[in-house]
């Protein structure tokens, strides 16, 4: 088999990157070593960047999000018993977020895919990637009829943080930056509908909790546990008190709880790979760098990846010229960084740090919060970085 760019992952990075490409008329293949229901069904990300959303409007894969997304102009930041409303829109010029589950983006982009006469092949096994060095490097897999070679001009490893495209590239040719948090996510989905109209970010002295939200009848939430905390110590009573007390206001906020449909501990890291590609492999999305969850930032920085990887690819294919293939990965490890330090601000300021007291930590935390929420300048630093930067 052959075709222009071999893509490993059929999440957001690598369907968005093959629609990308369709449009500008380059040929890709897709190889994903789960089935399509389970990436489909995969509960992650909910909250899209503006630029996110208008990428997909104006790609035409926007239609049911424009229905069903839920568009969003503020954030409340909750502490010491007190919410304090974040603007984002006021802030920003009129900037938005949309919330809208990952696996919806991942749906409309697989239906689009598949009506744009897009291959994409489930339940490969084995995936090898060979020759990035040459002009016709090479995936092999397994599948129901045996063993294939794909030849292509080039790879994106688009295969999350687990994947194995990151190890094609040689430990000599890299450096790899990782930082691991003493905390995770507990995060349940909730037959509920919402008991707030916009997302909270609660800090509390029991640890931070954060309520999201999916639909008017469907709840997503979060709550901080241990880093090795197993789903067999929170029962469904002991989730919704311990939310119940770290969302609680002095006036007697309510929250409401329903039944638990979905619920997964998540590690907290910050993870950089330097550079992105070697010779024909470009990385792009979790599968080069992953950011914690509190800046709802990894499924939007993939997108910007495979936006400056698709550019560039077009670039090549219709100039013959390669120079932003050569800056791929400078030009998007400047927006990682930038992403890596909004998150990790955003996490510290708002999560407990080890189990000790450490009265210090705490009055920083609250002096930065109270920063943030009565200084227009410092709350402007956190809106423009929450409904994403402008192209950088
Ligand atoms: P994905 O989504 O992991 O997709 C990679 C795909 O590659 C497949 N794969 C392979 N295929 C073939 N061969 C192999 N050897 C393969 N190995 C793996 C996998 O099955 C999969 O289908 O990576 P991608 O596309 O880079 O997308 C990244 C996002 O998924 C991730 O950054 C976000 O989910 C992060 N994230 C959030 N991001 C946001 O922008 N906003 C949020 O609100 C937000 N909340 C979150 C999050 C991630 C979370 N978890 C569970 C990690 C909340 C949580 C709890
Ligand atoms: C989510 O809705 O899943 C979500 C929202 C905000 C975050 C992380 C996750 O920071």
């Amino acid at each position: 088999m052959r075709t222009q760019v071999g893509i490993v992952g059929a999440g957001p990075a690598g369907l968005m990157l093959s629609h990308l490409l369709h449009l500008a008329g380059i040929e890709s293949v897709v190889i994903e070593n789960r089935s399509r229901s389970y990436v489909e069904q995969r509960v992650r990300a909910g909250v899209l960047e503006n630029d996110t959303v208008e990428l997909m409007k104006s790609t035409g894969v926007g239609e049911r999000l424009m229905r069903e997304g839920l568009v969003h102009h503020g954030i409340e930041l909750r502490f010491d018993g007190i919410g304090h409303r974040i603007d984002l829109s006021g802030l920003t010029g009129g900037r938005t977020i949309s919330v809208y589950g990952q696996q919806e983006v991942v749906k409309d982009l697989v239906d689009q895919r598949l009506r744009d006469n897009g291959t994409i092949l489930y339940e490969v096994a084995d995936v090898k990637i060979d020759a990035v060095e040459t002009t016709a490097p090479m995936l092999s897999f397994t599948n129901a009829e045996g063993r294939q070679e794909l030849v292509c001009d080039f790879i994106a490893g688009c295969d999350g943080f687990h994947g194995i495209s990151r190890a094609a590239i040689p430990e000599s040719a890299k450096t790899i930056y990782d930082w691991n948090y003493p905390f995770a996510w507990l995060g349940i989905l909730a037959t509920v509908a919402p008991s707030t109209d916009e997302l909270i970010y609660a800090r509390h002295d029991q640890g931070f909790a954060l309520h999201s939200l999916r639909s008017p009848e469907l709840s997503r939430l979060y709550l901080q546990v241990e880093p090795d905390d197993d789903l067999v110590h929170w029962p469904d009573d002991r989730i919704w008190s311990e939310l119940a007390t770290r969302f609680s206001t002095r006036d007697g906020w309510v929250l409401h709880e329903g039944s638990i449909i979905e619920r997964a501990i998540t590690p907290m890291r910050s993870f950089v790979t330097d550079p992105m590609s070697f010779g024909r492999l470009f990385l792009a999305g979790d599968s080069a760098h992953i950011v914690p969850p509190t800046g709802a930032k990894g499924l939007n920085l993939a997108v910007h990846d495979v936006m400056k990887l698709s550019r560039a690819l077009e670039e090549h294919y219709t100039h013959h010229r390669d120079f932003l293939l050569d800056t791929y990965s400078r030009d998007c490890l400047r927006r990682v960084w930038r992403v890596q330090h909004f998150s990790w601000w955003m996490t510290s300021m708002l999560h407990r740090f080890g189990d000790s007291d450490n009265p210090h930590q705490d009055h920083l935390q609250r002096a930065e919060l109270e920063n943030v929420t009565s200084s227009r300048a410092a709350a402007t630093v956190l809106a423009e970085n929450y409904v994403g930067l402008a192209e950088i």
